[in-house]
């Protein structure tokens, strides 16, 4: 605040000055109930009929925008909070009388949401923030004066039964039903009800993480993702797994042999079919009088399958054969004698 005290004044505004007789106006709140834009000033008293007021600026004063007595019952003086209680997004005026009495905005007109009883004492000190870390708002408050002293929180439940319902994603390069690339994994839950209150998983029968944000499977091999989540009434969701293969190289053996021609018999070794696999032959070196590559795909692979491709060769010469299969490369050497090819090694 820079506020000079020799040169600058607070001008005086009365919020109210027409309280009932006997009132004395005590503990207030300042928070934007009905969610106007304009926030209230939410008043408790000490004196008279225990009650609570909310007022409101309007442009040029503030008005009373809503009022309720509670005869009989203890007086409010500083029980006043104002905050979003019951976690909906919207903001509450609470104030204790013995009860505390959570006031909010229905779209047309303030009104009593809730009666939170208990206390039977006079309260002080009344409180709404997140007590117990779990995300959600709890009210605290206290009896003082002639009371027990006991102390009192008041956490907003909604009760429901359905449990939470968690998505799975992978995104990678998918071929065949295999990743050949790393995997990203994004779990995603949505809760009918209270809402999610956390997603778990473990990847390959590891430890059980919270989840928070998408995380990258980068090994070979099989892996399993299981994972639930919880909503914030207790409900938790059956365990789900998701199962997927990552392989940056394709399980296949490749030989390369000579005679007539470049001979390569490529294998499956693996446990899946593979199809559109891309391949060549390609020769260097010596004097060549044939094309000296030769490409293509090959259209289906099964496990424990092979298959044979051949490069004819015309020339003379030392020469080195490089052999692509996807993303495997294996190099030879040999020596090109009119159409055979000699000392593949
Ligand atoms: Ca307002
Ligand atoms: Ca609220
Ligand atoms: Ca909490
Ligand atoms: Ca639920």
């Amino acid at each position: 605040m820079n506020w000079n005290a020799d040169t600058e004044v607070w001008t005086g505004v009365p919020v109210c000055t027409s309280y009932p007789s006997g009132v004395t106006v005590f503990g207030d709140g300042v928070g934007d109930v009905d969610g106007d834009g304009t926030p209230e000033i939410g008043v408790g008293c000490y004196g008279g009929t225990p009650g609570g007021w909310l007022f409101e600026w309007d442009g040029s004063e503030y008005v009373q925008v809503w009022h309720a007595d509670y005869p009989g019952q203890e007086p409010v003086i500083e029980s006043v909070a104002i905050g979003d209680a019951d976690n909906d997004g919207t903001i509450e005026f609470c104030f204790g009388t013995g009860n505390v009495h959570v006031i909010g905005w229905d779209g047309s007109v303030y009104y009593e949401k809730a009666t939170l009883t208990g206390p039977t004492n006079m309260l002080a000190g009344l409180n709404i923030g997140d007590c117990d870390t779990d995300g959600q708002n709890e009210i605290k408050g206290c009896e003082i004066l002639g009371g027990t002293g006991t102390e009192f929180i008041w956490k907003y439940v909604i009760p429901e039964s359905i449990p939470p319902v968690t998505t799975c994603s992978l995104e990678g390069e998918l071929v065949d039903g295999v990743y050949r690339s790393n995997v990203t994994v994004s779990l995603t839950a949505v809760d009918e009800g209270s809402g999610v209150l956390y997603t778990k998983y473990n990847l390959d029968e590891g430890a059980w993480v919270t989840y928070t944000t998408p995380f990258v499977v980068s090994d070979d091999g099989a892996h399993i993702v299981r994972y639930y989540s919880v909503d914030r009434a207790g409900n938790m969701e059956a365990e789900q797994q998701s199962l997927f293969t990552i392989l940056h190289t394709l399980p296949f053996s490749i030989d390369v042999s000579g005679g007539v021609g470049v001979s390569v018999v490529i294998r499956n070794n693996g446990s899946a079919a593979f199809t559109q696999i891309p391949y060549s032959i390609f020769l260097d070196g010596g004097i060549q009088l044939k094309a000296n590559e030769t490409s293509g795909k090959i259209l289906q692979l099964l496990p424990g399958a092979s298959t044979l491709k051949k490069l004819p060769v015309l020339g003379f010469g030392k020469v080195t054969i490089t052999v692509t299969v996807d993303t495997i490369q294996v190099t030879k050497k040999g020596f090109v004698f009119l159409f055979f090819i000699l000392g593949v090694q």
